[in-house]
């Protein structure tokens, strides 16, 4: 009813002259469903406490709070929460309502300074060894370690790679592209890296690390791709929804992605969109926003940016990136989301039902849309003086009907943004609650609270400590 009467607003204009239709009533009906259905939309019902990892205790100090991660670590498919302080990693186990302390512990201390960024700032929660509990594997100043999870804590294993300080890993345009990527679908996290000379991967055989033939050579030093603006950008999402990650960059002509084929990646391009130096993309306020969620949930990862004038996604086709790009929410430069205190707080998790909604941090908390790809075709863009052709949502006999795609738009909407507002309130994490400050701001996620039952949530550090917010069943 409401999503039937959004569609009929949202063409109105387009509409109203073709088929003599009252504005002002349609009007009425679509505010009337609206206000009925405020509670429907409004939002985030329950809470979780977590850890109080406050300011007093120092961490609003970088090498405390940008650990902060929610890997499962017990494999219920509900998210536990872990940081490191200065003795080393700490970790609470999901509760109905809370985190609460365990006996996972992991020593990275001060001491042995884990507190310098080229250290902490590779901590990561990668499956090592397939049992689907989460285990820790983390650079220091020898080399890569993974640390397995017995089921209470963390211990050293065989997992072992020499990306030392000695050979330059220190410098952050190698150690800030270490990653834990499953390239043979064996549900293995293997592990890559950006070296002088490019790309290069190792595969995880149950005990250690050996050398592969995944590479990428052309993202070299020598091609540039020791700058930020490239480096920053490299991901390893699934694009053809074969289960063996691939990888996918952005040169200084815009994204290119290689597939994996099978034990290399492809040396063909596969195409992606022209997001290029030349038009802007070398800005970190746009580079920094490029993921890859599935916006379309076809097991094929899409990618999404945010532009100067908001995000914009398109869908993994066979070969290549849609050419066609769908629209999300203008979070423009001019609002506000050139400053990292909202566009590194941009997210897409199922906030509603299954496909990814989209996230971010507002001045005056945090808002999401609703996924409506499924209708993206039907709601843009009527040619005047065209005879539309329909679609019936709830079958032939319906009366409603919406017009689906017509010929020549290249532009279509996915976010419920392009439909009368139709968001979702989360926290009001604003810029008047100090939200503004990278402690607070940095720290939010959306973590998958309970995959079985597909509630995600919302988490982040205040100056108290760590709360997420999700929606119950009873919203
Ligand atoms: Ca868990
Ligand atoms: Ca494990
Ligand atoms: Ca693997
Ligand atoms: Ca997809």
């Amino acid at each position: 009813m409401l999503i039937n009467c959004i569609f009929k607003k949202n063409i109105l204009k387009k509409r109203a002259t073709l088929f003599l239709l009252s504005p002002y009533i349609l009007m009425s009906i679509c505010l009337a469903s609206l206000v009925f259905s405020t509670h429907l939309w409004a939002s985030y019902n329950q809470t979780v406490i977590g850890p109080a990892w406050g300011d007093h205790d120092g961490w609003d100090q970088p090498e405390y709070y940008s650990t902060i991660r929610y890997p499962d670590l017990n494999g219920d498919g509900k998210a536990d929460i872990c940081g490191r302080e200065g003795r080393g990693i700490l970790c609470y186990l999901r509760r109905v309502d809370a985190f609460v302390p365990s006996t996972f512990f992991l020593g990275l201390s001060n001491a042995e300074g884990w507190n310098q960024p080229e250290y902490y700032s590779t901590i990561r929660y990668p499956e090592i060894n397939g049992d689907g509990k989460a285990d820790i594997c983390a650079r220091s100043k020898t080399g890569v370690k993974c640390y397995l999870n017995t089921g209470k804590t963390f211990v050293e294993s065989t997992f072992f790679l020499g990306w030392s300080d000695d050979k330059g890993w220190h410098i952050p345009t190698y150690h800030a592209t270490i990653r834990y990527p499953d390239l043979n679908g064996d549900g293995k996290a293997d592990i890559c890296g950006r070296l002088k000379t490019g790309v290069k991967c190792y595969l995880n055989t149950g005990t250690s690390f050996t050398d592969s033939n995944y590479t990428v050579a052309d993202w070299s030093d020598a091609n540039s791709w020791n700058h930020h603006q490239y480096y920053a950008t490299i991901h390893y999402p699934d694009l053809n929804g074969d289960n063996k990650a691939d990888v996918c960059g952005r040169s200084r002509r815009g994204i290119e992605c290689r597939l994996n084929v099978g034990s290399r990646f492809s040396s063909s391009h596969y195409l992606g969109p022209d997001w290029a130096d030349a038009v802007a993309w070398d800005q970190r306020q746009y580079y920094l926003s490029i993921q890859y969620p599935d916006i379309n949930s076809d097991g094929k990862a899409d990618i999404c940016g945010r532009s100067g004038s908001g995000v914009v996604c398109h869908l993994s086709l066979e070969d290549s990136f849609s050419s066609v790009s769908y629209r999300g929410p203008e979070w423009t430069d001019a609002d506000g989301w050139d400053k990292p205190g909202h566009y590194s707080t941009i997210g897409y998790s199922p906030v509603i039902g299954e496909n990814l909604d989209i996230c971010s941090r507002t001045n005056t908390g945090i808002k999401c849309y609703k996924n409506y790809v499924k209708y993206a075709d039907m709601v843009e863009y009527l040619i005047d003086g065209e005879e539309p052709i329909y679609h019936h949502p709830h079958g032939e006999e319906h009366e409603e009907r919406i017009p689906l795609k017509e010929k020549s738009s290249i532009r279509k909407c996915i976010f419920s943004n392009c439909i009368v507002g139709l968001t979702l309130t989360g926290p009001e994490w604003s810029d008047a609650n100090g939200w503004n400050k990278p402690e607070y701001y940095s720290t939010i996620r959306y973590p998958m609270l309970d995959r079985n039952k597909n509630v995600s949530g919302i988490c982040g550090r205040s100056s108290h400590g760590i709360k997420c917010y999700y929606r119950g069943a009873n919203l």
